[in-house]
């Protein structure tokens, strides 16, 4: 064993012979390495010299060639799953403007509606090397694959509206929203409470989003959960339409071919959807919002004054203007803050009555 101050009598002050024969050879030795130190010292920038306070990163910082450190912006990689509606442009113009405002480099992709698209976005991003990935995802399904490849190359995703269905919760950082399982709750509670005094069978048509997308899933869900308070409450004909104004249209025309003399009430996961079945209602003869009740999730301006007009009953609102909140996260993760793992918008609900007031405020 070593540890005795027989092998390091040095230790002992130099005071003995052995100690101070060591300490001639030790001096100059040590004052080589201290005028080093010293060199070395002067030769790194200023945030890394030992005793400058610990910068925040709010950016990443770069060092140019003239030896001067700047600040580069944050380069975030937006996979936007498509430009279905009038929800999904205003959201696309959301995420521009906030990331312009922060000073945030966006690589902006818009995948129309393919998940496959959304991969090849995403790894495009991941060859970049942005700093952090934002993805609104087309479906539920499918993306752990994809999700670990990202993880592997260290760059943060955020995911953005839609959910995605994923069992290892270290694949994202945080989901940024809306609550779609509430807001099919939303429109079953308002109709529950609307047709109090009608006497069924209440036969309801549904006009359903995205096959596979979180909204589509949730929303119906919601809405179930609280129409089957009922048993007179009777969805008659269900089917996806897309989240487009023509897909409701379509829809809504082979609808009212097949069963038009019963459906009493129209449930559309969107705006758009039900924008095109106030069209096939009116060809076929029938008064929206009145032979039909109408009810639907976004809030666009469209819908809100077809709402003040009558012919909508309830829209159920959802906000797409959650670019601020992105790009605040981004900014957070780069400071590495801890996000919690939901941040819900949160959200009311628009009334014939109320929607008039509303529409000046309405921004998309
Ligand atoms: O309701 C619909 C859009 O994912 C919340 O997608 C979004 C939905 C929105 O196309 O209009």
């Amino acid at each position: 064993m070593f540890v005795g101050s027989r092998q390091f009598p040095a230790r002992r002050g130099g005071m003995d012979m052995y100690g101070r024969r060591t300490a001639i050879w030790v001096w100059p030795f040590m004052l080589l390495v201290l005028l080093a130190c010293n060199k070395k010292e002067t030769m790194l920038p200023p945030e890394r010299t030992s005793d400058a306070p610990r910068q925040t990163m709010v950016a990443p910082v770069e060092e140019s060639a003239s030896g001067t450190v700047s600040r580069r912006s944050i380069t975030l990689g937006f996979s936007q799953l498509g430009s279905e509606s009038d929800w999904r442009n205003a959201n696309s113009e959301s995420v521009k403007e906030a990331a312009a405002e922060a000073g945030i480099e966006l690589l902006f992709e818009n995948a129309e509606q393919s998940q496959e698209k959304q991969f090849e976005a995403i790894r495009s991003f991941v060859a970049k090397k942005v700093d952090v990935i934002a993805i609104a995802p087309v479906i539920e399904t499918g993306w752990e694959p994809i999700l670990r490849e990202v993880k592997q190359a260290g760059i943060p995703v955020i995911m953005v509206d839609r959910e995605m269905k994923i069992s290892d919760p270290s694949l994202y950082v945080t989901f940024i929203g809306s609550d779609f399982y509430e807001e099919g709750r939303k429109a079953g509670k308002f109709l529950r409470d609307f047709m109090l005094d009608e006497p069924g069978p209440i036969r309801i048509a549904e006009l359903k989003g995205t096959e596979g997308s979180s909204p589509t899933i949730e929303r119906a869900k919601g809405f179930r959960d609280i129409i089957r308070e009922r048993d007179d409450f009777e969805i008659i004909l269900s089917e996806h339409a897309n989240f487009t104004v023509e897909g409701g249209r379509r829809v809504m025309e082979k609808f009212l071919e097949e069963r038009g003399s019963e459906i009493r009430v129209l449930f559309a996961h969107n705006d758009d959807m039900a924008l095109g079945a106030v069209e096939a209602i009116k060809a076929y003869g029938l008064r929206p919002g009145e032979d039909i009740i109408i009810i639907s999730v976004d809030g666009s301006r469209k819908a809100l004054e077809k709402l003040a007009a009558g012919e909508f009953n309830f829209v159920v609102e959802c906000n797409p203007l959650i670019g601020p909140q992105i790009m605040q996260a981004v900014q957070e993760i780069m400071e590495g803050r801890s996000l919690p793992k939901r941040i819900v918008s949160s959200e009311t609900v628009f009334t014939q009555a109320t929607a008039a007031q509303e529409l000046p405020n309405r921004r998309y």
